[in-house]
């Protein structure tokens, strides 16, 4: 019979509110370092955002990038660590938007670090603006009070569609909004972690996540939100996969 035991990693509270998908995520990246034996070699990158939280609830070595440099402050410790296994935990704004150039160019550069992107839609930590790649057309936020409006503030982008043609290891997309979805994201980012033992490339997988808070929901709400509108546009799955393998 399978067991269930909280991951020795995770030493201290986090602060996310209650339905916050970061916390999940957190959890997941634990399990699969563990599972993986991986613990004492992590190095966690977090961004000056929500995921900032990690920085010290885990037992990992750790850092927290200037807001959107997370891949580039990854980069710079695998170069530096080439056996730590190193993984960014950071949120859409920061790694599509603020962030982009460091992201596309560690890609481009195909860094062997495993990135893991919360996409909430939205700037969770400084009060819900409109995140330009992730925001739905129509969501409300507090810089888009009527609706996001294509006229006016341009279309929602999905960047794994941009990423995976930068020639990078594997790009994928897992979800929160039931059990089968959050087994399937843990199979992603284990793929991530793998890949880092395998002397693979750029590993990166995007989650789609709820911000209960920003979006004046209730948690339950934020998952039907994810399920009936925000996977429509960001589909979840592998995007590229350059070994080929089956996850
Ligand atoms: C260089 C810089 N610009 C702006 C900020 C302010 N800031 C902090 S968090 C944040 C947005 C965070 O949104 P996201 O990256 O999507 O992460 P979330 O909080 O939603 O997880 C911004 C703009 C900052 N800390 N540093
Ligand atoms: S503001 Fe949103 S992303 Fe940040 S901790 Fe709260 S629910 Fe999570």
């Amino acid at each position: 019979m399978a067991t269930y035991r909280k991951p020795v990693s995770i030493i201290n509270e986090a602060g996310w509110c209650g339905g916050c998908g970061h916390g999940v995520v957190q959890r997941l990246i634990t399990e699969c370092l563990e599972e993986l034996g991986l613990q004492d070699k992590a190095v966690c990158v977090v961004d000056i955002a929500c995921s900032y939280w990690s920085l010290d609830a885990l037992d990992y070595d750790a850092i927290a990038g200037p807001h959107g440099r997370c891949a580039a402050v990854a980069t710079g410790i695998k170069k530096v660590r080439p056996d730590s296994t190193v993984y960014v935990h950071a949120g859409d704004g920061s790694s599509y938007v603020i962030g982009l150039s460091e992201t596309c160019y560690t890609a481009i550069r195909d860094i062997p670090i495993t990135m893991i992107v919360v996409n909430n839609g939205i700037f969770g930590m400084t009060g819900g603006q409109m995140n330009l790649a992730t925001t739905l057309i129509g969501d409300k936020t507090v810089s888009s009070k009527e609706g996001r409006d294509a006229d006016t503030m341009g279309h929602p982008v999905d960047m794994l569609n941009i990423i995976k043609n930068l020639d990078v290891e594997f790009a994928a997309r897992g979800a929160l909004y039931d059990a089968k979805h959050i087994d399937e994201t843990k199979r992603y980012i284990k793929r991530g972690f793998e890949n880092q033992m395998n002397k693979k490339g750029f590993s990166i997988i995007e989650v789609l996540s709820p911000c209960p808070t920003n979006w004046k929901m209730t948690p339950i709400q934020a998952m039907e939100k994810i399920k009936n509108e925000n996977e429509k546009m960001f589909p979840v799955g592998i995007y590229t996969d350059r070994g080929g393998e089956t996850v």
